[in-house]
């Protein structure tokens, strides 16, 4: 261990933490130092089960060698090359990679450093391909309530989650949302993809008289809502949006930052569901969130409506510094090698009826009003303490860290979302934390 690991940090104040009680973490930190596969260690030395793949990103499990030294090597090697008008080899490699295990008409992919970042780029994709295709009428975008696409300013516009859009001003004009999918009264302890609720998908249709698909240039969705608590399509509601996007040539835009690269037991939702999106939002999975890396895969016809005019002039004025940057690059590349060699993308399936089962052993501990399943995602909505929402929740994640495993709460609803390795044995051991936390709550 480094030394640096060793010592306790004495001053907390610089750091404004992101997402964070700033003022209550300072008081009482929590602080991991080192990790391992499915465990973390803390700086006093405690082992923690992760139950949540740090942030829905470590899907291979904490410092997995072939990454580990795939970033050592690479840094040793080229550390960085210009991502505008020069070029180096293995982000062609991982661009290829990626397009081998992609849902089929998905070929091209443009590299940004998060999901944020992705999702911003596939909505000014969006518009721009309406652009230059002559419909440069088609500016709006469509999201849904309760969605959640990152904190940027696009994201943010078309995300549906008040607290991260309120002190923000005016956000992204032409912006409008589609009804969200939690009907607690009608799905509430659904196994896997609940019954009721496809219908909502015809509120696009809604949208559409409203707007005209003349000034509509895109839908975005997450296939399964990660952020807002787990909220799961209704049967046949995806394919329904997909009819009617491609009804009225509006672009269907996948947010798959939390579904992509083995979440729910296929590479990406889109496989999983059956319904081939336009464009595709990634992140976290794509370089283990090792390396920060996003990347946005989009259909041969959007590229191709770019790839006019002079040959030596931009065709998308759009790109970061760290788009496939080199480092970045071996990551993701040693993070395929292993999802492949451990058959990571789709393990989620064999533990699916697993997990569920262990999930929903939960029924009927205090304080659960529903349990929701998909892949290896599950989440436990707890009824909130009346007058103070979110306080049991937070206390139920706090309880669980100090009992050994790290669970992930938003509103009064734990999320859990385990690295794609984990065991039968550790499922158990994460749901019976779960269960010991509820039952010690008020
Ligand atoms: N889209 C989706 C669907 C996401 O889930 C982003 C975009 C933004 O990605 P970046 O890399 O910019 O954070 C996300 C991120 C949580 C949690 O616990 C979820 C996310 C990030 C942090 C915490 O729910 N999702
Ligand atoms: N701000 C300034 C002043 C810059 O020069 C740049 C990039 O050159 C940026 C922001 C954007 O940074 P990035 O490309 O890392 O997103």
């Amino acid at each position: 261990m480094s030394n640096r690991l060793k010592v306790t940090p004495n001053d907390l104040s610089a750091f404004w933490m992101p997402f964070t009680a700033n003022r209550q973490f300072k008081q009482a930190p929590r602080m991991f130092v080192s990790a391992k596969d499915m465990h973390y260690t803390t700086s006093d030395g405690r082992k923690v089960l992760d139950g949540t793949a740090g942030l829905w990103c470590v899907n291979a499990g904490h410092c997995r060698p072939k990454i580990t030294e795939a970033i050592q090597h690479q840094a040793a090697e080229l550390d960085y090359a210009p991502a505008f008008q020069m070029g180096h080899p293995i982000v062609f490699e991982l661009a290829n990679r990626l397009v081998d295990i992609a849902p089929k008409g998905m070929d091209h992919v443009f590299f940004t450093n998060s999901g944020s970042e992705s999702v911003d780029t596939a909505l000014k994709m969006a518009i721009a391909y309406h652009r230059a295709r002559g419909e440069g009428a088609r500016t709006r975008l469509i999201g849904r309530e309760r969605g959640y696409h990152g904190v940027n300013f696009g994201g943010i516009s078309v995300g549906g989650i008040v607290t991260n859009r309120k002190m923000f001003g005016t956000l992204l004009g032409g912006v409008d949302h589609l009804p969200h999918t939690h009907l607690p009264e009608k799905n509430a302890f659904s196994k896997g993809v609940p019954e009721h609720g496809a219908e909502l998908a015809n509120e696009l249709e809604r949208l559409v008289t409203l707007h005209d698909a003349s000034t509509i240039a895109a839908v975005i969705v997450e296939p399964v809502a990660g952020s807002t608590g787990v909220i799961l399509p209704p049967k046949g509601y995806l394919q329904k949006l997909r009819e009617i996007c491609t009804k009225h040539g509006i672009l269907l835009i996948f947010d798959e930052v939390i579904t992509g690269f083995g979440r729910l037991g296929a590479p990406f939702a889109a496989d999983y569901f059956g319904v081939t999106p336009d464009i595709m939002t990634t992140a976290k999975g794509v370089s283990n969130g090792v390396i920060p890396m996003g990347a946005v895969f989009v259909k041969k016809e959007i590229h191709d409506a770019f790839m006019t005019g002079p040959e030596h002039m931009i065709e998308f004025f759009h790109g970061y510094t760290y788009s496939g940057n080199p480092i970045a690059c071996a990551a993701a590349l040693g993070t395929l090698d292993t999802y492949k060699e451990e058959g990571l993308l789709t393990r989620g399936e064999e533990l699916a009826p697993y997990w569920e089962d262990a999930l929903h052993s939960l029924k009927g501990e205090p304080h659960v009003i529903d349990i929701r399943n998909i892949g290896l995602i599950g989440a436990i909505e707890l009824a909130p303490i009346a007058g103070s929402p979110t306080k049991r929740a937070f206390s139920a994640f706090v309880k669980a860290f100090e009992r050994g495993a790290l669970i992930r709460t938003t509103g009064d609803i734990i999320a859990l979302s385990p690295p794609l390795i984990i065991t039968k044995g550790q499922i158990n051991e994460l749901i019976d934390h779960v269960r010991d936390v509820l039952r010690s709550i008020d």
